[in-house]
């Protein structure tokens, strides 16, 4: 399989960890959220369906007070169970249309749809959200 997908919340959390507590641009960074962002909030995905353009990454946050996770079965990829304010990053190197769901509330409809354009009718739309 040529899909290349890269996980970053472990990354992050790493860069992160290795800066001294009072770094102030530590905390300021450990804050920024780069892309699209999803909330994982009241058993459901705020944005049901979501575009983006190849490269952009994704940052799901779980608003809830009950573990909610992301399971995409088709790519084999699936993020731990994260508790409130938890966070979990992809970045989508490659188009296509993506489903995932919550792995306990999926029967619920907890379940929410990628789509990865190549960006060109978007460009200066989506270059913009590159900056943020
Ligand atoms: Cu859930």
């Amino acid at each position: 399989m040529n899909f290349r997908t890269s996980i970053l919340i472990t990354m992050g959390i790493i860069a992160v960890s290795a800066l001294p507590e009072s770094c102030t641009s530590a905390s300021l960074r450990r804050e920024k959220i780069t892309g699209v962002v999803v909330n994982m909030k009241k058993f459901k995905f705020d944005s049901k369906i979501v575009t983006i353009q190849k490269g952009q990454q994704i940052t799901w946050i779980n608003k809830d007070r009950v573990l909610h996770n992301v399971v995409f079965p088709k790519i084999k990829i699936k993020s731990k169970f994260l508790r409130k304010d938890q966070k979990f990053t992809l970045i989508f190197e490659q188009i296509g249309k993506y489903e995932y769901f919550c792995a306990p509330h999926k029967s619920m409809g907890m379940t929410g749809t990628v789509v990865v354009t190549d960006g060109k009718q978007n460009k200066r739309r989506n270059s913009r959200i590159n900056r943020i």
